[in-house]
């Protein structure tokens, strides 16, 4: 009898992935394959909401799986596949958006909001419909949790509503998913702005330590990164978010506490903080990329074939069980 419970999450191959993916999603997936049947799939049919260079976009998917395995995902244990390499996704999202989706409860979607701006009427209708695709990427596999960032609690709890609604309307089918966040790194602010989060998608590189940047990069962002008034090293959101946020990433990557960190650099001042800091992300960054650099292109393609294969069959029972329920023969 299978009595593990399943997690889904996925990553968009929409840019370079950065400490706050990893801190926030990927870590967490890592320690929780061990105790559930999980599922991490490579949203690309949600990163083309936004417009992707056709001439990259191929390897920024294959990049995305590199750097699962140098998480420490393991294709034996874990199934990884690609978005668009199993159908039933869009055809899920399509029947939610019949039998489920409204337009209200999309329209208080913070992300979308964020993301449009004051330009909500000209943006591409595949953006605003976008947590309809995740909510059936979640319900096909008969997800228990799905381990993510706090940035998308909002959406895990749409697919919820939208999977009791089903339900309701034409019978059981779906099971009503968790989310989970990590207590520290949910959200990793970014460099140059610590009220708004670390993002892929941001204009400027100095926004996020890219998985990518070597340790020379990487420390002279953080030899750049906006702090605060004052010259204490203190964990203080509300009056020193900078810092809680350069805190709270020393604390992450180098397993010491943040009370202990503000008593190794009491008295010191930002600069030998930071160079604290870029240390131990540099020694992160490289440890990181030695395993990542190990996999090859046609490496990351077989895991991505194998992984559809494995995933399709779960998939398309689902969406059979729900065309019965709807009466489509
Ligand atoms: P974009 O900013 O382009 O929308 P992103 O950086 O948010 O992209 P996603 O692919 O949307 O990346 O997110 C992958 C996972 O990483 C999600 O679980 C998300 O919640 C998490 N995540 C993203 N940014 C952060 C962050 N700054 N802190 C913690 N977790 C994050
Ligand atoms: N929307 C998410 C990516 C995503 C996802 C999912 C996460 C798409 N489908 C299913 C968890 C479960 C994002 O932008 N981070």
């Amino acid at each position: 009898m299978e009595t593990k419970k399943t997690i889904f999450s996925g990553v968009q191959p929409s840019g370079s992935l950065h400490i706050g993916n990893y801190l926030g999603a990927i870590a967490q997936w890592v320690e929780m394959q061990k105790d559930y049947n999980s599922i991490f799939c490579v949203v690309d049919y949600h990163a083309i909401t936004v417009r992707q260079d056709p001439k990259r976009f191929g390897e920024q998917i294959l990049d995305v799986v590199k750097t699962y395995l140098a998480a420490g995902i393991d294709p034996k244990k874990s199934i990884i596949f690609q978005q668009s390499h199993v159908t039933a996704h869009t055809e899920l999202a399509w029947i939610l958006n019949c039998a489920g989706a409204r337009v209200a409860d999309l329209n208080k979607m913070t992300q979308f909001k964020e993301k449009v701006g004051e330009s909500k009427e000209s943006a591409g209708v595949g953006l605003f419909d976008y947590p309809v695709l995740m909510a059936a990427d979640i319900l096909l596999y008969n997800t228990d949790v799905v381990p993510v960032g706090e940035d998308q609690k909002q959406h895990v709890e749409l697919t919820r509503d939208l999977a009791k609604r089903f339900n309701n309307a034409y019978g059981e089918v779906f099971k009503i998913p968790d989310v989970k966040m990590q207590k520290e790194g949910a959200r990793i602010m970014g460099l140059d702005d610590p009220l708004k989060k670390m993002s892929k998608s941001a204009t400027s590189p100095a926004n996020y330590i890219a998985l990518t940047d070597t340790p020379e990069a990487a420390a002279k962002k953080i030899m750049r990164a906006v702090t605060d008034s004052g010259a204490e090293i203190k964990y203080d959101k509300e009056e020193k978010p900078a810092i809680a946020n350069l805190l709270n990433i020393y604390s992450l990557l180098s397993g010491k506490n943040v009370k202990d960190l503000e008593k190794e650099f009491k008295g010191k001042g930002y600069g030998d903080f930071k160079k604290g800091l870029a240390e131990v992300v540099g020694n992160f960054l490289a440890d990181f990329q030695k395993k990542y650099n190990q996999y090859g292109d046609k490496d990351i393609k077989d895991i991505l074939e194998h992984g559809a294969k494995r995933a399709r069959p779960i998939a398309e029972e689902t969406l059979r069980r729900v065309k019965e329920k709807m009466g489509i023969i």
